[in-house]
Protein backbone atom coordinates (compact mmCIF):
# COMPACT_ATOMS: atom_id res chain seq x y z
CA UNK A 1 0.00 0.00 0.00
CA UNK A 2 1.52 3.28 -0.71
CA UNK A 3 2.39 5.95 1.31
CA UNK A 4 0.50 9.59 0.16
CA UNK A 5 -2.66 7.58 -1.54
CA UNK A 6 -4.10 4.79 0.58
CA UNK A 7 -7.07 6.03 2.94
CA UNK A 8 -7.66 4.53 6.50
CA UNK A 9 -10.91 2.86 4.60
CA UNK A 10 -8.67 1.23 2.03
CA UNK A 11 -6.27 -0.12 4.37
CA UNK A 12 -8.48 -1.23 6.66
CA UNK A 13 -10.22 -3.45 4.01
CA UNK A 14 -6.90 -4.70 2.73
CA UNK A 15 -5.54 -5.42 6.19
CA UNK A 16 -8.54 -6.71 7.49
CA UNK A 17 -11.60 -7.66 5.60
CA UNK A 18 -9.80 -8.89 2.31
CA UNK A 19 -6.66 -10.81 3.34
CA UNK A 20 -8.05 -12.91 6.55
CA UNK A 21 -5.03 -14.39 8.24
CA UNK A 22 -4.08 -16.15 11.85
CA UNK A 23 -4.04 -13.20 13.42
CA UNK A 24 -6.84 -11.43 11.83
CA UNK A 25 -9.46 -14.99 12.00
CA UNK A 26 -12.77 -13.79 13.01
CA UNK A 27 -12.00 -10.21 12.94
CA UNK A 28 -14.84 -9.05 10.85
CA UNK A 29 -16.28 -5.64 12.38
CA UNK A 30 -12.49 -4.66 14.06
CA UNK A 31 -11.89 -2.26 10.57
CA UNK A 32 -15.74 -0.68 10.95
CA UNK A 33 -14.95 0.06 14.79
CA UNK A 34 -11.70 1.44 13.49
CA UNK A 35 -13.62 3.93 11.17
CA UNK A 36 -15.62 5.29 13.82
CA UNK A 37 -13.28 5.73 16.75
CA UNK A 38 -11.12 7.71 13.28
CA UNK A 39 -14.99 10.06 13.00
CA UNK A 40 -14.44 11.03 16.64
CA UNK A 41 -10.77 11.40 16.36
CA UNK A 42 -12.05 13.81 13.64
CA UNK A 43 -14.50 15.89 15.70
CA UNK A 44 -12.09 16.10 18.28
CA UNK A 45 -9.33 18.00 15.79
CA UNK A 46 -11.89 19.91 14.94
CA UNK A 47 -12.83 21.20 18.05
CA UNK A 48 -9.45 21.39 19.16
CA UNK A 49 -8.18 23.83 16.38
CA UNK A 50 -10.80 26.79 17.03
CA UNK A 51 -9.24 26.83 20.40
CA UNK A 52 -10.10 29.50 22.69
CA UNK A 53 -12.92 30.27 20.02
CA UNK A 54 -14.10 27.31 20.69
CA UNK A 55 -15.21 27.89 24.49
CA UNK A 56 -13.91 24.77 25.61
CA UNK A 57 -11.05 26.04 27.13
CA UNK A 58 -11.15 25.98 31.37
CA UNK A 59 -12.05 23.79 33.97
CA UNK A 60 -15.25 21.91 34.17
CA UNK A 61 -15.49 22.66 37.68
CA UNK A 62 -16.25 18.74 38.16
CA UNK A 63 -13.65 15.91 39.23
CA UNK A 64 -13.02 12.48 37.94
CA UNK A 65 -13.10 9.27 39.26
CA UNK A 66 -8.98 9.96 40.11
CA UNK A 67 -9.92 13.48 42.06
CA UNK A 68 -8.18 14.87 39.06
CA UNK A 69 -10.08 18.36 37.85
CA UNK A 70 -11.57 18.03 34.92
CA UNK A 71 -11.63 20.39 31.71
CA UNK A 72 -14.09 21.08 29.50
CA UNK A 73 -12.22 19.39 26.88
CA UNK A 74 -11.68 16.12 29.11
CA UNK A 75 -15.69 16.12 29.23
CA UNK A 76 -16.44 17.14 25.57
CA UNK A 77 -14.16 14.74 24.20
CA UNK A 78 -15.16 11.73 26.10
CA UNK A 79 -18.71 12.20 24.84
CA UNK A 80 -17.52 12.34 21.33
CA UNK A 81 -15.89 9.00 21.74
CA UNK A 82 -19.09 7.37 23.34
CA UNK A 83 -21.48 8.95 21.20
CA UNK A 84 -19.46 7.66 18.02
CA UNK A 85 -19.02 4.46 19.03
CA UNK A 86 -21.64 3.48 21.05
CA UNK A 87 -24.55 3.20 18.47
CA UNK A 88 -22.93 0.64 15.75
CA UNK A 89 -23.61 -2.55 17.25
CA UNK A 90 -19.84 -3.57 17.57
CA UNK A 91 -19.27 -3.27 21.04
CA UNK A 92 -20.04 -4.96 23.94
CA UNK A 93 -18.67 -2.19 26.54
CA UNK A 94 -16.50 1.06 26.67
CA UNK A 95 -13.90 2.32 29.29
CA UNK A 96 -12.55 5.66 29.65
CA UNK A 97 -9.89 7.75 32.29
CA UNK A 98 -12.69 10.24 32.29
CA UNK A 99 -15.53 7.29 33.63
CA UNK A 100 -15.35 5.59 36.82
CA UNK A 101 -17.45 2.49 35.89
CA UNK A 102 -17.94 0.24 32.65
CA UNK A 103 -19.88 1.82 30.32
CA UNK A 104 -22.08 -1.07 28.92
CA UNK A 105 -23.77 -0.48 25.66
CA UNK A 106 -27.49 1.16 26.18
CA UNK A 107 -29.70 -1.48 25.54
CA UNK A 108 -31.58 0.39 22.86
CA UNK A 109 -28.43 -0.21 20.96
CA UNK A 110 -26.99 -3.97 19.67
CA UNK A 111 -24.12 -5.07 21.72
CA UNK A 112 -21.21 -6.71 19.59
CA UNK A 113 -17.69 -8.49 20.60
CA UNK A 114 -15.34 -5.40 21.00
CA UNK A 115 -14.55 -3.61 24.17
CA UNK A 116 -12.94 -0.14 23.90
CA UNK A 117 -10.90 1.74 26.24
CA UNK A 118 -9.61 4.95 25.92
CA UNK A 119 -8.32 8.62 27.11
CA UNK A 120 -9.99 10.92 25.34
CA UNK A 121 -7.47 13.64 25.52
CA UNK A 122 -3.78 12.82 26.94
CA UNK A 123 -1.86 15.76 27.84
CA UNK A 124 -4.91 17.93 28.78
CA UNK A 125 -2.39 20.35 30.90
CA UNK A 126 -1.71 21.50 27.66
CA UNK A 127 -5.02 22.56 26.57
CA UNK A 128 -5.04 26.10 28.05
CA UNK A 129 -1.00 27.01 26.95
CA UNK A 130 -2.10 25.58 22.72
CA UNK A 131 0.67 22.55 23.63
CA UNK A 132 0.12 19.03 21.57
CA UNK A 133 -2.89 16.76 23.28
CA UNK A 134 -3.79 13.49 22.05
CA UNK A 135 -6.17 10.54 22.41
CA UNK A 136 -5.06 7.11 22.91
CA UNK A 137 -7.33 3.73 22.39
CA UNK A 138 -7.14 -0.01 23.00
CA UNK A 139 -9.41 -2.71 21.21
CA UNK A 140 -9.68 -5.70 23.27
CA UNK A 141 -12.49 -8.58 22.50
CA UNK A 142 -15.14 -9.95 24.72
CA UNK A 143 -14.03 -13.17 24.26
CA UNK A 144 -11.27 -15.67 22.61
CA UNK A 145 -12.09 -16.78 18.93
CA UNK A 146 -10.83 -19.76 19.56
CA UNK A 147 -13.12 -20.82 22.15
CA UNK A 148 -16.12 -20.67 20.34
CA UNK A 149 -18.05 -22.62 23.15
CA UNK A 150 -17.50 -19.48 25.30
CA UNK A 151 -21.00 -18.69 26.21
CA UNK A 152 -20.79 -15.45 28.16
CA UNK A 153 -23.81 -13.18 28.79
CA UNK A 154 -24.21 -10.32 27.86
CA UNK A 155 -23.74 -8.84 31.43
CA UNK A 156 -20.55 -10.93 31.66
CA UNK A 157 -19.23 -9.51 28.40
CA UNK A 158 -19.30 -6.33 29.60
CA UNK A 159 -18.59 -6.22 33.33
CA UNK A 160 -15.36 -4.77 34.42
CA UNK A 161 -13.29 -8.56 34.43
CA UNK A 162 -14.06 -8.43 30.76
CA UNK A 163 -12.02 -5.53 30.88
CA UNK A 164 -9.06 -7.22 32.94
CA UNK A 165 -6.93 -9.21 30.99
CA UNK A 166 -3.14 -8.41 29.71
CA UNK A 167 -2.27 -6.06 26.94
CA UNK A 168 -0.94 -9.14 24.38
CA UNK A 169 -4.79 -9.46 24.09
CA UNK A 170 -5.16 -6.86 22.53
CA UNK A 171 -6.14 -6.66 18.99
CA UNK A 172 -5.86 -3.39 17.67
CA UNK A 173 -4.27 -0.05 19.72
CA UNK A 174 -3.39 3.12 18.15
CA UNK A 175 -3.06 7.22 19.14
CA UNK A 176 -4.21 10.36 17.74
CA UNK A 177 -1.60 13.23 17.91
CA UNK A 178 -3.19 16.53 17.46
CA UNK A 179 -0.17 18.20 16.77
CA UNK A 180 0.61 21.11 14.00
CA UNK A 181 -1.13 17.72 11.85
CA UNK A 182 -3.74 15.47 13.15
CA UNK A 183 -2.19 11.98 12.63
CA UNK A 184 -4.15 8.72 13.56
CA UNK A 185 -0.65 5.90 14.28
CA UNK A 186 -2.55 1.99 14.97
CA UNK A 187 -1.59 -0.83 14.76
CA UNK A 188 -4.34 -4.12 14.14
CA UNK A 189 -1.25 -6.28 14.87
CA UNK A 190 0.63 -6.24 11.69
CA UNK A 191 3.14 -3.19 12.52
CA UNK A 192 2.24 0.05 13.03
CA UNK A 193 1.74 2.66 10.80
CA UNK A 194 0.68 6.54 10.65
CA UNK A 195 -2.31 7.98 9.01
CA UNK A 196 -2.41 12.02 8.21
CA UNK A 197 -5.84 13.78 8.17
CA UNK A 198 -6.40 15.40 4.61
CA UNK A 199 -8.41 18.02 6.54
CA UNK A 200 -10.32 19.76 3.57
CA UNK A 201 -11.48 16.30 2.55
CA UNK A 202 -11.59 14.88 5.89
CA UNK A 203 -9.53 11.15 5.16
CA UNK A 204 -6.82 9.93 7.02
CA UNK A 205 -3.98 9.37 4.36
CA UNK A 206 -1.31 6.51 5.06
CA UNK A 207 1.72 8.52 5.62
CA UNK A 208 4.09 6.30 7.36
CA UNK A 209 3.86 2.77 6.22
CA UNK A 210 5.59 -0.09 8.58
CA UNK A 211 6.83 2.51 11.12
CA UNK A 212 10.41 1.21 12.92
CA UNK A 213 12.32 2.74 15.62
CA UNK A 214 15.69 3.06 15.95
CA UNK A 215 17.34 0.33 18.24
CA UNK A 216 19.57 2.98 19.54
CA UNK A 217 19.11 6.32 20.64
CA UNK A 218 20.71 9.81 22.20
CA UNK A 219 17.18 11.33 23.69
CA UNK A 220 15.15 10.63 26.64
CA UNK A 221 12.31 11.58 28.37
CA UNK A 222 11.02 11.92 32.22
CA UNK A 223 9.73 14.69 34.36
CA UNK A 224 13.55 15.70 36.08
CA UNK A 225 11.66 17.39 39.02
CA UNK A 226 11.32 13.95 40.53
CA UNK A 227 14.46 12.96 40.67
CA UNK A 228 14.58 12.37 44.18
CA UNK A 229 12.00 9.85 44.35
CA UNK A 230 13.35 7.36 41.59
CA UNK A 231 14.24 4.29 42.40
CA UNK A 232 18.17 4.02 41.87
CA UNK A 233 18.46 1.91 38.85
CA UNK A 234 16.63 5.21 37.04
CA UNK A 235 18.78 7.50 38.62
CA UNK A 236 21.64 5.90 37.59
CA UNK A 237 20.73 5.65 34.06
CA UNK A 238 19.39 8.91 33.64
CA UNK A 239 22.87 10.53 35.70
CA UNK A 240 24.87 8.57 32.78
CA UNK A 241 23.13 9.70 30.07
CA UNK A 242 23.30 13.67 31.57
CA UNK A 243 27.44 12.57 32.28
CA UNK A 244 26.93 12.49 28.72
CA UNK A 245 30.74 11.83 26.48
CA UNK A 246 32.49 12.70 30.11
CA UNK A 247 30.70 9.57 31.94
CA UNK A 248 30.36 6.03 30.83
CA UNK A 249 27.98 5.96 27.97
CA UNK A 250 30.91 8.02 26.20
CA UNK A 251 28.27 10.49 24.29
CA UNK A 252 26.10 13.12 24.91
CA UNK A 253 22.10 12.78 25.43
CA UNK A 254 19.47 15.26 25.01
CA UNK A 255 15.87 15.19 27.17
CA UNK A 256 12.16 16.12 26.39
CA UNK A 257 9.39 16.37 28.29
CA UNK A 258 6.56 17.69 26.58
CA UNK A 259 3.70 16.78 29.21
CA UNK A 260 2.22 14.69 26.84
CA UNK A 261 2.56 10.34 26.43
CA UNK A 262 1.07 10.88 23.45
CA UNK A 263 3.72 13.23 21.74
CA UNK A 264 6.61 11.56 23.75
CA UNK A 265 5.58 8.28 21.88
CA UNK A 266 5.01 9.92 18.68
CA UNK A 267 8.36 11.49 19.03
CA UNK A 268 9.79 7.85 19.66
CA UNK A 269 8.21 6.50 16.89
CA UNK A 270 9.45 8.74 14.71
CA UNK A 271 13.45 9.16 15.67
CA UNK A 272 13.51 6.68 18.43
CA UNK A 273 14.05 7.45 22.26
CA UNK A 274 13.17 6.32 25.69
CA UNK A 275 10.08 7.69 27.28
CA UNK A 276 10.09 6.74 31.29
CA UNK A 277 7.47 7.54 33.78
CA UNK A 278 8.73 5.27 36.48
CA UNK A 279 7.32 4.41 40.03
CA UNK A 280 8.46 6.78 42.91
CA UNK A 281 8.21 7.37 46.20
CA UNK A 282 6.55 10.46 46.05
CA UNK A 283 3.18 8.75 45.58
CA UNK A 284 4.15 5.27 47.07
CA UNK A 285 0.87 3.73 47.16
CA UNK A 286 0.82 4.23 43.12
CA UNK A 287 2.09 2.16 40.63
CA UNK A 288 3.37 4.96 38.45
CA UNK A 289 1.01 7.81 37.05
CA UNK A 290 -0.15 6.29 34.19
CA UNK A 291 -2.90 3.80 33.55
CA UNK A 292 -2.39 0.60 32.46
CA UNK A 293 -5.47 0.09 30.14
CA UNK A 294 -5.87 3.13 28.15
CA UNK A 295 -2.54 4.24 28.18
CA UNK A 296 0.14 1.73 28.80
CA UNK A 297 -0.90 -1.14 27.17
CA UNK A 298 -1.89 0.40 23.90
CA UNK A 299 1.25 2.55 23.31
CA UNK A 300 3.08 -0.31 24.52
CA UNK A 301 1.68 -2.46 21.65
CA UNK A 302 2.53 0.37 19.25
CA UNK A 303 6.17 0.24 20.13
CA UNK A 304 6.69 -3.31 20.01
CA UNK A 305 4.98 -3.59 16.92
CA UNK A 306 7.63 -0.30 15.89
CA UNK A 307 10.41 -2.97 16.88
CA UNK A 308 11.19 -1.01 20.34
CA UNK A 309 10.48 -2.78 23.82
CA UNK A 310 8.03 -1.52 26.89
CA UNK A 311 8.74 -2.49 30.68
CA UNK A 312 7.88 -1.51 33.96
CA UNK A 313 11.60 -1.88 34.85
CA UNK A 314 11.29 -5.56 35.84
CA UNK A 315 8.68 -7.05 33.42
CA UNK A 316 7.11 -6.70 29.38
CA UNK A 317 3.93 -4.13 30.19
CA UNK A 318 1.91 -5.87 27.64
CA UNK A 319 2.30 -9.29 29.94
CA UNK A 320 0.93 -7.62 33.22
CA UNK A 321 -2.64 -8.53 33.82
CA UNK A 322 -4.65 -5.68 35.08
CA UNK A 323 -6.48 -5.50 38.97
CA UNK A 324 -8.43 -2.74 38.23
CA UNK A 325 -9.75 -0.56 35.71
CA UNK A 326 -7.75 2.56 36.24
CA UNK A 327 -4.76 0.69 37.70
CA UNK A 328 -1.51 2.47 37.17
CA UNK A 329 1.94 1.01 36.04
CA UNK A 330 5.56 2.37 35.91
CA UNK A 331 6.19 2.99 32.18
CA UNK A 332 9.93 2.54 30.19
CA UNK A 333 9.54 2.35 26.52
CA UNK A 334 11.18 3.13 23.24
CA UNK A 335 14.46 2.04 21.58
CA UNK A 336 15.30 -1.86 22.13
CA UNK A 337 19.12 -1.43 23.50
CA UNK A 338 18.29 1.62 25.55
CA UNK A 339 15.43 -0.22 27.78
CA UNK A 340 17.14 -3.86 27.65
CA UNK A 341 20.06 -1.54 29.42
CA UNK A 342 17.24 0.03 32.32
CA UNK A 343 16.25 -3.21 32.51
CA UNK A 344 19.72 -4.60 33.18
CA UNK A 345 20.01 -2.00 35.49
CA UNK A 346 16.93 -2.53 37.49
CA UNK A 347 17.80 -6.57 37.62
CA UNK A 348 21.23 -5.50 38.95
CA UNK A 349 19.64 -3.09 41.62
CA UNK A 350 16.94 -5.59 42.64
CA UNK A 351 20.20 -8.65 42.78
CA UNK A 352 22.37 -6.18 44.82
CA UNK A 353 25.01 -6.13 42.10
CA UNK A 354 23.93 -2.83 40.97
CA UNK A 355 27.68 -1.19 40.69
CA UNK A 356 28.06 2.39 42.45
CA UNK A 357 27.18 4.42 39.74
CA UNK A 358 29.29 7.82 38.67
CA UNK A 359 27.93 11.21 39.42
CA UNK A 360 29.98 13.98 37.42
CA UNK A 361 31.77 14.55 40.84
CA UNK A 362 33.55 11.37 40.23
CA UNK A 363 33.81 11.49 35.97
CA UNK A 364 36.69 10.42 34.52
CA UNK A 365 37.59 14.78 34.17
CA UNK A 366 37.28 15.84 38.07
CA UNK A 367 39.22 16.50 40.85
CA UNK A 368 37.15 12.85 42.92
CA UNK A 369 38.89 10.24 41.42
CA UNK A 370 36.90 7.20 43.20
CA UNK A 371 39.20 4.11 44.61
CA UNK A 372 37.01 1.06 44.02
CA UNK A 373 39.48 -0.76 45.17
CA UNK A 374 39.16 0.36 48.69
P1 LIG B 1 -2.89 14.84 31.85
O1 LIG B 1 -3.71 14.23 30.77
O2 LIG B 1 -3.62 14.89 33.17
O3 LIG B 1 -2.29 16.15 31.44
O4 LIG B 1 -1.68 13.82 32.13
C1 LIG B 1 -0.85 13.50 31.04
C2 LIG B 1 0.00 12.32 31.49
O5 LIG B 1 -0.83 11.28 31.91
C3 LIG B 1 0.91 11.84 30.37
O6 LIG B 1 0.41 12.06 29.11
C4 LIG B 1 2.18 12.64 30.60
O7 LIG B 1 3.34 12.00 30.13
C5 LIG B 1 2.21 12.77 32.11
O8 LIG B 1 0.85 12.72 32.55
C6 LIG B 1 2.80 14.08 32.58
O9 LIG B 1 2.89 13.99 33.98
P2 LIG B 1 3.56 15.19 34.78
O10 LIG B 1 2.57 16.31 34.73
O11 LIG B 1 3.75 14.63 36.17
O12 LIG B 1 4.86 15.55 34.11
Amino acid sequence: MQDGRTTLSKFLIDTLDRQPCASTQGMAGLSALLIDVAAAIKSISAMLTKGALGGHYGSAQTVNTHGEEQKKLDVATNEIFVQQCEWDGLLAAMVSEEMEDVYAIPSGYPRGEYLLAFDPLDGSSNIDINGVVGSIFSVLRTRDPADSAATESADESANEAAFLRPGCEQVAAGYAVYGPSTMLVLSVGNGTHGFTLERDIGNFVLTHSNIRIPDDTAEFAINASNERFWEPPVRRYVQECKDGRSGCRARDFNMRWIASMVAEVHRILMRGGVFMYPRDSKTPAMEGRLRLLYEANPMSFLIEQAGGLAITGRERILDVRPHALHGRVPVILGSKNEVERIARYHGEYDRGEDKPFTSPLFGTRSLFLPDFTA
